[in-house]
């Protein structure tokens, strides 16, 4: 297999891009030192999280000039994300701290008064002809149809012609009124603010385009410009709750309100089947994104026996779009060594393992109480500080199990209430939404905006938004419960609980400013496939991605 190099300078998720590598035909062999380099022919960059940081290390290491004379003697370089925003002269993430400036410019964040911030989810990347190519032309595999995968909350915003002028060409996407730069070309050098290697069949195309050196290909077909629609696509996720079941056998299992038992008495954990397999059929079937949440993770387990790690690592050699993780990601004791194992270490772990995103349940909730006591100061010392500070803020979801507490008024709460049209068990005509934690076994004080609001502080990324009353009922989603999260906070939200059929996501779409949706049961029971959510949301004029090949 011919020999790809990649810089090893940054935390993250780099077996994904390792898998993809693979997966289009090449081997990757790491640049561990600054000398290395000038062993690479074709060189790729790496980089998520914070511009500062990883631009700091880049630098602290001594790789900058070996860099620049690489793309000088015009070899083969493509950078990914912060590997994009490495080449441009700064950001305002961090502007003491220069970036290599090959291409004019400086990356700015996201204007969130319209818009959730960080920027997650499938966009285009759009070279059309005042772009400085023919409709019919490709830049390294890159179509106007195709969506790819994004998570960043600084771009370099399009200014039309000043990097045609320089002779750059660019592709370019759309988010909310903002006009973004996707990818960059200029002779040797393609940079990708998306990602290839989550991106799906249309990323590991754009990956082989360039490891193959084939710049320009041309089309077979002009798309159909009512296929070529710029914007961020709705965001559908499969969610796989996964436990060893009575047999000791890790399994997909689903509840009814948190209740994953069958029916009958000494009944056992439902069988739906096997993570890995589901996670490609979700894949193949088109899902956005896949996530796994190990809902047993409560018990303690020695590290090294974390059942989630081989799943992901099987999982992310076939499934080329993001893979969340969730469950027992806090400071662990390791009952076999007696050690305390920091959450950061933990989610290393399954980062390593091909994790894209960490979703931290009880120990959020925790964590933002601690917050309050504290009369509303960061510790530095959380998981999602430390996590977020090392893998960046788009690394964390916050997984949130609400439950309805009804009231007869207001008055007899201290948590703002919302007024509900579906009454409580006794006609009580208000309710607050309080957190639980262990699976909904223990219900705190701490309402779901309060700890949203927290830790959207704290560097969370994206909410999870469960609702143990709507879980498994095939009822639709708490549409009350999204609107109040989603007004309380600018980070993206993910509805979770409740979808019973494709309508049910066209209505939280319809309904609510929600980021995304998730389904679970009506997948795992084969009743609708994520094919058919998405034909009904692209019936009512949403924009979808499409499963490519
Ligand atoms: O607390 O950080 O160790 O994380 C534990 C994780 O496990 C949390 O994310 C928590 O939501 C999850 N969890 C714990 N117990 C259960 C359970 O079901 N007994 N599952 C559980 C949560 C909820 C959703 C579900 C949607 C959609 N599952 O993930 O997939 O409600 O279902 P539907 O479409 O069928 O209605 P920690």
């Amino acid at each position: 297999m011919p020999t790809v190099h990649l810089l090893d300078y940054v935390a993250g998720n780099i077996r994904s891009l390792v898998n993809a590598i693979e997966k289009v035909g090449y081997q990757v062999e790491w640049i561990k030192s600054p000398e290395d380099v000038q062993k690479a022919e074709k060189l790729i960059l790496p980089g998520v999280g914070h511009f500062g940081h990883c631009l700091t290390q880049f630098n602290n290491s001594g790789y900058v000039e070996p860099i620049r004379k690489h793309i000088a003697a015009g070899k083969p370089f493509m950078g990914v994300c912060v590997g994009l925003q490495a080449l441009f002269e700064g950001s305002e993430e961090n502007s003491s701290v220069p970036g290599l400036g090959v291409i004019p410019g400086r990356l700015e964040r996201f204007d969130d008064s319209d818009k959730s911030v960080p920027h997650i989810g499938w966009n285009s990347a759009n070279t059309a002809s005042e772009h400085g190519l023919n409709a019919n032309q490709s830049l390294y595999g890159m179509r106007p149809d195709s969506k790819y995968y994004y998570v960043h909350s600084y771009a370099k915003m399009y200014e039309p012609g000043v990097l045609e002028k320089a002779g750059w060409s660019v592709a370019t996407a759309r988010y909310g009124n903002q006009e973004f730069v996707g990818a960059v070309a200029r002779d040797n050098v393609l940079v990708t603010q998306f990602h290839p290697e989550k991106s799906g069949a249309a990323g590991l195309r754009v990956l082989k385009a360039f490891l193959d050196g084939d710049r320009l290909t041309t089309l077979q077909q002009t798309p159909e410009p009512s296929t070529t629609k710029e914007g961020l696509t709705r965001r559908i996720i499969a969610c796989l709750d996964v436990r060893t079941n009575d047999q000791g056998d890790l399994v997909v299992t689903k509840g009814d309100q948190y209740d994953v038992r069958e029916k009958e008495e000494g009944a056992a954990v439902r069988n739906l089947g096997k993570p890995v397999s589901m996670a490609q059929k979700y894949y193949e079937q088109g899902a956005d994104e896949v996530t796994f949440l190990n809902i047993t993770s409560f018990r303690e387990t020695p590290l090294k026996d974390q059942p989630m790690l081989e799943i992901l690592r099987q999982a992310s050699s076939t499934v080329f779009v993001p893979l969340t993780i969730g469950g027992g990601i806090r400071d662990t004791k390791d009952p076999e060594t007696n050690t305390v194992v920091p959450a950061l270490e933990v989610a290393t772990l399954y980062f390593k393992s091909g994790a894209d995103k960490v979703s931290i349940g009880s120990d959020a909730v925790t964590a933002a109480q601690e917050y309050y006591a504290n009369d509303s100061t960061l510790s530095g010392k959380t998981a999602i500080e430390t996590i977020s500070k090392a893998y960046g803020v788009q690394a964390v979801v916050v997984s949130v199990d609400p439950r309805r507490i009804y009231v007869k008024d207001p008055s007899e709460t201290s948590h703002a209430t919302i007024k509900t049209p579906y009454p409580g068990p006794n006609g009580e005509e208000y309710c607050w939404y309080a957190c639980t934690i262990h699976g909904g076994r223990t219900t705190s004080d701490l309402d779901v905006i309060q700890l949203c609001t927290a830790v959207e502080a704290m560097g969370c990324g994206e909410i999870l938004l469960n609702c143990i009353d709507k879980d498994g009922t095939n009822s639709g989603f708490d549409l009350e419960l999204i609107r109040s999260v989603k007004n309380a906070i600018k980070i993206p939200v993910i509805a979770s609980s409740g979808a019973g059929n494709p309508g049910h996501f066209k209505e939280v779409f319809d309904e609510t400013t929600v980021d995304a949706a998730l389904g679970a049961g009506m997948f795992h029971r084969g009743e609708y496939t994520v094919r058919q959510v998405k034909e009904v949301l692209e019936k009512d004029g949403l924009l979808v991605r499409k499963f490519e090949d």
